[in-house]
């Protein structure tokens, strides 16, 4: 907790640092009472900093200072001040332009809650520094433009630490009796951020990788032994991140050896560290038994993610933290695009759309909406958000559409021989992709600067004379906390765009318009408003838009029904093919919605469904993805004032017409895809497991003997944990009179699976019926809840406050019960805390009852002595 009031921080108050430090040598005694660190670290004036006496800056949290000194001078307390995370000395002036300042401090992993700088997680220590934690480490100039090379040498317990890890390679090891010591020196230049340690009793899986010139890479992943067995995936995942980055980007993994490690405890999903990566357990483990596809899916996007950071962060690293997104969108750009070229390019798309939609458009929409490069914060961890990751890929994404294949490489290329060493800015990112691909992209970085979702409406005007077919766009960007719509300028927007004829095939687009790119069909669309005008257009047309969503906008275009089901059998572009079933169940949800949650289902959708299940020709798992209602959270995004029970009453009464209506039809896809093959975690399997498990969704929500009993007997003869799982999510959420039971038996099976109980959770929490809040509260006991698990926390908290129905309950329990933990979380770990706070800030966009409920929670929250995270997020919703 701080007792000083968080300072906003601004990216126009940006100062090259005085002084950089060159060399860092850390030492660690890791003992079970105390751990002691001490630093010895050369600076040198930086000679870009015009300033005459600055002073130093160092920057430390829950430190106990033993000694510090700069050269032979033993530093006093008159020396230095200190106020709140800066330690600051005044009088620099007595040293030359290059000096060492030697540092002692002792620190308490094993009290360390916060899971931010050293911590105990289980008996195995590790580090989490991104963005802020190494100043619980030791004091630092702790900022990422501060990067030098880092020799580490950690002293520990024999028996209890055999294995102990930094960054780099081993150096040199001694035995000391029970104890020993290895020294680590990782020989590229890094900032504190990527300084990772871990000591622990830990198994490792090895392998090798050679690289494109023939280098072999030692790769090991270490983790607890109950573990070992279920981390070969995450090493092939890795194989291929390795070999993928040389193919596409031309990018060779530079140390000897990478190192991954699982822990069990750790804030989000994995972190880059230089050649030591720490993965939380739920983004590297995967067996058949205990994995669902989604999880292997899962694990391969995220060991990609974290190894394409070696260059994308690391070899190139953001000047300061307004430039999060310069790493984070482009390594998210890069792992969708893995994804994409491993499996299936169209289900990727779908994938990474639908998580936008539900995730990114509302945080846009919201009190905390902010531009992918933001301006101002009181504390970065809060800005680790949807938008500068996954709103920061559709940024690259639309900068790859523009320049194409080809110039994006160059553009790249470019960028890596530039900046190699670097901490650089969005800027330098984005003159490279100008000066690469030939290309002026002025206009184009707005992106970077305005926050909220820009709404583009699109008429259409067909000449049946003059053979021409006309599109006019208007585009507006709604007002977010810091900037009015009308100070908004209009973005360039890339719009992929088809023509199809009246037997549903692609005509030849054919223009004049300078603003149409006629290699790969985009329309630049720059104005705020602006037409472009197709020649030799004869016939019937229905325009598909913004093919492969080539850009994060919301689309206003009057399609009727028919046109859409159209789309759906014939669009050429995979993705319009789903974007096409998504508007229809929109179309008709929102009838539904309008009369108040309830009325006739139009039959098309059913129609629509049979005949997308009838096609052979489709795949499987687009099948499936087509089949899939938009869920509440992005239909939530298209009111102003959310009506909670009236979308999910509207979304019901769909899923069960479906059902009803296409009984059979289920019924027959369903046992067309049973399987015996043995698991594999490939595209045709999961397509197959996945079609069929959403069809047994639809039959259990009939809550018939006959279809809870296809749930029972998939739960009993499954094999896999994906086709198990989704029999125990149907049976938790139907009214089976066993429910209860094998919720408990599948517990007793699987209670010393950690990650498998927290899909348990998942199950319980999620479950739309009114029993669910009573059955959290009661689970927040239950033996295997940790509140100092932030997988536990999310799995049974934050998946309740997802749960839109039950959290948001007319008495107001759910935000009470929400309110109550944070509470008690911010003491723990604020910046898991933070996150889970996130639902009660979206009050304003509830009806007014709901509205006075959750701000009394928010109110109740900001009496309480805050941390800055939790600070930040209450003072932005109210
Ligand atoms: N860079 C880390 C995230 C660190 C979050 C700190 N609050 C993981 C990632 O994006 O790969
Ligand atoms: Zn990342």
């Amino acid at each position: 907790m701080s007792n000083t009031t968080p300072q906003e921080t601004f990216v126009k108050d940006y100062k090259v640092p005085p002084f950089l430090v060159q060399k860092t040598d850390l030492s660690f005694n890791l003992n079970e009472d105390v751990t002691e660190v001490s630093s010895t670290l050369a600076f040198v004036r930086n000679e870009k900093c015009s300033e005459t006496n600055p002073v130093l800056v160092l920057n430390g949290v829950d430190l106990e200072l033993v000694s510090l000194q700069i050269d032979d001078t033993v530093l006093t307390e008159a020396d230095y001040s200190i106020e709140g995370e800066d330690l600051t000395i005044a009088d620099m002036a007595k040293f030359g332009d290059r000096f060492i300042l030697k540092g002692e401090v002792r620190i308490q992993p094993q009290e360390n809650t916060s899971l931010e700088g050293l911590y105990k997680s289980n008996a195995m220590y590790c580090s989490q520094c991104e963005a802020e934690g190494f100043r619980k480490i030791t004091y630092y100039t702790d900022r990422p433009d501060q990067m030098s090379v880092f020799t580490v040498s950690i002293e520990g317990d024999k028996s209890k630490y055999p294995v102990m890890l930094s960054n780099g390679n081993k150096t040199s090891y001694e035995e000391l009796g029970t104890r020993h010591k290895v020294t680590w020196n990782d020989p590229f230049k890094k900032p504190a951020h990527l300084f990772a340690l871990v000591a622990g009793d830990l198994e490792v899986h090895k392998d090798t990788f050679t690289t494109m010139t023939g280098r072999e890479i030692d790769l090991q992943i270490f983790t607890e032994a109950e573990n070992i067995e279920e981390v070969p995936y995450a090493m092939g995942a890795l194989k291929r991140s390795m070999k993928w980055d040389e193919d596409v980007y031309g990018r060779e993994y530079d140390l000897d050896i990478f190192m991954i490690v699982a822990v069990n405890d750790f804030n989000m999903g994995a972190m880059e560290n230089k050649g030591l990566n720490v993965f939380n357990t739920s983004c590297v483990l995967a067996s058949p038994k205990t994995a669902t596809d989604a999880r292997f899916q899962r694990v391969e996007s995220v060991v990609g993610h974290e190894y394409f950071h070696n260059w994308t962060g690391n070899r190139v690293n953001c000047r300061d933290w307004f430039q999060l997104t310069l790493k984070e969108g482009l390594t998210v750009f890069r792992d969708q695009e893995f994804s994409s070229d491993l499996n299936s390019r169209t289900v990727q798309r779908v994938v990474d759309v639908n998580d936008l939609r539900s995730y990114q458009f509302p945080e846009d929409a919201g009190p905390s909406a902010h531009p992918i490069q933001p301006k101002s914060f009181m504390t970065i961890n809060n800005f680790y958000t949807s938008t500068v990751y996954e709103k920061g890929a559709e940024v690259i994404r639309m900068m790859h559409t523009l320049l194409g294949k080809e110039k994006y490489r160059k553009a790249t290329d470019l960028y890596f021989e530039r900046h190699d060493g670097q901490a650089v800015t969005t800027e330098e990112f984005v003159k490279a992709m100008e000066d690469g691909g030939n290309i002026d992209l002025t206009q184009f970085r707005l992106w970077y600067d305005q926050a909220s979702t820009p709404e583009v409406k699109v008429r259409t005007a067909q000449d049946a004379d003059a053979g021409t077919y006309t599109l006019h766009f208007a585009q507006s960007c709604p007002s977010d906390p810091k900037m009015k719509a009308e100070d908004k300028k209009p973005f360039h927007i890339p719009v992929r765009l088809g023509l199809l004829d009246a037997k549903g095939a692609d005509i030849a687009l054919q223009t004049e318009d300078a603003a149409f790119d006629s290699s790969n069909n985009v329309f630049s669309f720059t104005g705020r408003e602006q037409s472009i005008t197709f020649t030799g257009v004869t016939g019937d047309i229905v325009p598909s838009l913004f093919r492969g969503y080539s850009a994060p906008v919301k689309v206003d275009y009057p399609y009727t029904r028919d046109a859409l089901m159209f789309l759906m059998q014939h669009d050429a572009d995979g993705f319009n093919r789903w974007e096409a079933s998504q508007k229809l169940a929109i179309d008709l949800i929102q009838e539904l919605i309008a009369a108040g949650g309830e009325g006739e289902v139009d039959e098309r959708l059913i129609q629509a469904y049979k005949h997308v299940l009838a096609d052979k020709t489709l795949d499987k798992a687009m099948v499936a993805k087509m089949m899939v209602l938009p869920n509440e959270a992005y239909l939530s995004t298209l009111y102003n004032v959310i009506d909670v029970d009236a979308i999910h009453n509207a979304r019901e009464l769909v899923r069960k017409e479906v059902a009803i209506k296409l009984h059979d039809d289920l019924l027959d896809a369903y046992s067309d895809n049973l399987s015996d093959a043995e698991y594999a975690p490939t595209a045709d399997q999961i397509a197959e497991r996945s079609l069929k498990n959403v069809c047994l969704a639809y039959l259990a929500d009939l809550n018939t003997e006959e279809t809870l009993e296809l749930a029972r007997k998939q739960l009993r003869l499954a094999s896999n944990m994906t086709d198990e799982y989704a029999a125990l999510m149907a049976l938790a959420h139907s009214e089976a009179s066993d429910r209860d039971a094998h919720l408990a038996d599948f517990y007793a099976k699987w209670k010393h699976r950690p990650l498998v109980v927290d899909s348990w959770f998942v199950a319980q929490s999620t479950d739309g019926s009114e029993r669910t809040l009573n059955r959290v509260k009661a689970l927040m006991n239950h033996e295997a809840f940790a509140i100092t698990n932030p997988n536990k926390v999310r799995s049974l908290i934050g998946a309740f406050s997802a749960n839109q129905v039950q959290f948001h309950r007319k008495d107001g329990e759910g935000y009470a019960f929400l309110a109550d933990q944070v509470i008690a979380l911010d003491k723990l770990n604020p910046q898991t805390a933070a996150r889970m706070i996130t639902p009660l800030t979206k009050w304003k966009q509830y009806d007014e009852a709901r509205q006075g409920l959750m701000r009394a929670q928010l109110e109740r929250i900001s009496k309480e002595d805050l941390s800055p995270d939790i600070l930040e997020k209450v003072t932005q919703a109210l």
